[in-house]
């Protein structure tokens, strides 16, 4: 077992970044943390504010600055690397700064790794499979072969394999997680979710793209930071683990609960244009990580963990406020829909 006791970890100040933050402070007080994040606009160090000082470090810097990472890397045992630009819609309106951020980022860590011995763990996501039928059987499996969608996607596929060639290469100690759709506290206004719940809190109707009928497999973020910590800690290097909880929802039926929850009439919302290349269907089968690494999911049920995830939106206007506006302006500009 891996025992790490300085880590980085790269877009800690992010919504999935910074819960791993936090599930560190809160089960591993002898793991030092040195978040390095480039307070993108959907880096907040709020979402790190108040944990105690003795244990996380913010470092201000991008990713891709190769001095910075000399002067930064040394002395850690592990990065765990989360930072990336992560919006679908984004990438189809401006790809570049994801080729940036997630391709040429990758690629500097990785180097950085190399240089200074040092382990990685790098997250990714199951949109690299491509999407699935509504009635395929099948599920993503680690092996499947990449296949993806939108200008994010293919620069996480992308990502993904620098990874595999640095460990194959130079031995670069190395694993990858590709997760699901992650939900929880924290989660950027721009993403499904929280746009729909602070749609509602602002008295905007909720918008589905398409025909509403698209599938994603829904884990807690919570869910995921753990195994993530279980792989960093006692996954084989080289390999990939797919995480996910088995709990696939079409977005009409998200959108009906988190409604029905909020007190608003179940049909009050709107079906706008959908998102170019519109992944159809994302399943993970996780039983690679169940039977190594003895992982389960903890929150497993979906209208409970959603209702927490509402009562925080409400709580935390001063959180969601400012970029609220910002987005659904970007969403406007690109012609009603996402994009
Ligand atoms: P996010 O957009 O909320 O956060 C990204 C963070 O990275 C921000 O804090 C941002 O400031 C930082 N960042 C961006 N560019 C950077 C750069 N060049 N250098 C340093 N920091 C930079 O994203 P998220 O939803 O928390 O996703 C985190 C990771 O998990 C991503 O790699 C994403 O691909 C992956 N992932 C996300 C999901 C999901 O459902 N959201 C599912 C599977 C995998
Ligand atoms: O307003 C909306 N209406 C809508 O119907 C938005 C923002 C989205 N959608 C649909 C599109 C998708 O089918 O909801 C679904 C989820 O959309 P997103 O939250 O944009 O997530 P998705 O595109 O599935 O990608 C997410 O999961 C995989 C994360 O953003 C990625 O970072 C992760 O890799």
């Amino acid at each position: 077992e891996f025992e790490p006791h300085n880590i980085i970890v790269t877009g800690g100040c992010g919504f999935i970044g910074s819960n791993f933050v936090r599930w560190v402070v809160a089960h591993h007080p002898e793991c030092h943390v040195t978040v390095l994040d480039k307070l993108t606009y959907a880096g907040n160090p709020a979402n790190i504010a108040g944990l105690p000082e003795s244990q996380v470090e913010l470092v201000v810097g991008d990713v891709c600055d190769e001095g910075l990472l000399n002067m930064v890397v040394p002395g850690h045992d592990a990065i765990v690397h989360y930072a990336a630009e992560s919006h679908n819609d984004n990438s189809i309106a401006d790809p570049e700064p994801f080729v940036r951020t997630n391709v040429v980022g990758t690629y500097r860590l990785l180097e950085a790794c190399r240089k200074y011995d040092v382990r990685l763990h790098h997250v990714s996501t199951d949109e690299v499979y491509g999407d699935l039928a509504l009635d395929e059987a099948r599920r993503f499996e680690p092996d499947d072969p990449y296949r993806p969608s939108s200008p994010y996607s293919s620069t996480k596929a992308s990502s993904d394999m620098f990874v595999r060639s640095w460990v194959r290469t130079y031995g670069v100690r190395a694993t990858i997680s590709n997760c699901s759709n992650n939900y929880g506290p924290y989660q950027h206004v721009e993403k499904f979710i929280p746009r729909q719940i602070t749609n509602v809190l602002c008295g905007i109707r909720p918008k589905l793209y398409g025909d509403g009928r698209n599938v994603r497999d829904w884990i807690h973020v919570e869910d995921h930071s753990r195994a993530v910590w279980d792989i960093l800690t006692r996954g084989r290097v080289g390999e990939t683990y797919l995480i996910g909880a088995g709990d696939e929802r079409s977005n009409i039926e998200i959108l009906r609960e988190i409604l029905r929850q909020m007190g608003w009439p179940e049909d009050d919302f709107e079906l706008v244009r959908d998102r170019p290349g519109h992944d159809r269907r994302y399943a993970i089968d996780p039983t690679k990580l169940e039977r190594e690494l003895d992982w389960m999911p903890a929150h497993t049920d979906f209208a409970e963990g959603l209702s927490q995830t509402i009562t925080w939106y409400r709580e935390n206007e001063d959180w969601w406020r400012p970029a609220k506006e910002v987005t659904e302006m970007k969403h406007a500009e690109r012609g009603g829909s996402g994009l």
